[in-house]
């Protein structure tokens, strides 16, 4: 497939289909489900539902496509040993991570809360990329991944906008990846702080990355794939 033509802001992005990954970001349970991470926190889980329907119109595209898929999950080790004291202590939540709740231990690897919403679950071959942190490249092999893939653009879509998907973008950008945040593929705890989120990423001439939407990545998909 050629390069396609991406309808973004703050202004259109040529990428290579065979050279960029989609990059799922934390469409776990335990972000998007009553009973996990994100409820204990006090947080309306429901509102994170808005970016399932994009993320999949994403994740279809770019498995049409034959394009990289990588999935993360935030989470920690059962034993907790690659939790930073600062992150278990932090806040006054009604169970805290590593606590038991209804779908098992908050934010533990291995545990049903950990796992990615059925509608996105992962297909055979695709990443699952652990991370302990907020950034996907903290603490994991994400970079080598890329390197070995030949990876130069990062299209994310996921949870939470300002939290998760922020951190990575922010890291990705600073390492030379040119990153696209798929908006509406996105969503927050906090309509303002998505609505923001993504004016952040984009303003002053994408002083950090793109932002473009799940039908307009389909579409340039699509469109290269006509062509070709
Ligand atoms: C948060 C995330 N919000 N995946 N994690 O703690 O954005």
């Amino acid at each position: 497939m050629s390069d396609v033509q991406l309808a973004a802001e703050p202004g259109p992005l040529e990428f290579d289909p065979g050279r960029a990954a989609l990059v799922v970001i934390d469409m776990q349970r335990d972000f998007l489900e009553p009973g996990g991470f994100g409820e204990t926190l006090g947080n309306d889980v429901s509102l994170l539902q808005a970016a399932v329907g994009p993320c999949r119109v994403a994740l279809e595209a770019a498995r049409r496509a034959g394009m990289l898929v990588i999935h993360t999950r935030e989470g920690h080790r059962p034993d907790l040993s690659d939790a930073p004291p600062a992150k278990l202590a932090r806040g006054a939540p009604s169970r805290r991570i590593g606590d038991p709740g209804p779908m098992g231990r908050i934010l533990v690897r291995g545990e049903p809360g950990h796992d990615i919403v059925a509608a996105l679950y992962p297909e055979p071959g695709e990443v699952v990329l652990d991370k302990p942190g907020k950034g996907a490249f903290h603490q994991t092999d994400l970079a080598q991944i890329l390197a070995n893939g030949g990876i130069d653009t990062l299209l994310v879509c996921g949870v939470t906008t300002e939290v998760c998907v922020h951190t990575t973008i922010r890291e990705g950008n600073d390492r030379g990846y040119r990153c696209v945040a798929i908006g509406d593929a996105c969503a927050s705890y906090f309509p303002e702080f998505h609505r923001v989120g993504l004016e952040m990423i984009k303003a002053q001439g994408g002083i950090f990355g793109w932002v473009s939407d799940a039908q307009s990545f389909a579409a340039a998909l699509s469109a290269a794939e006509a062509a070709a």
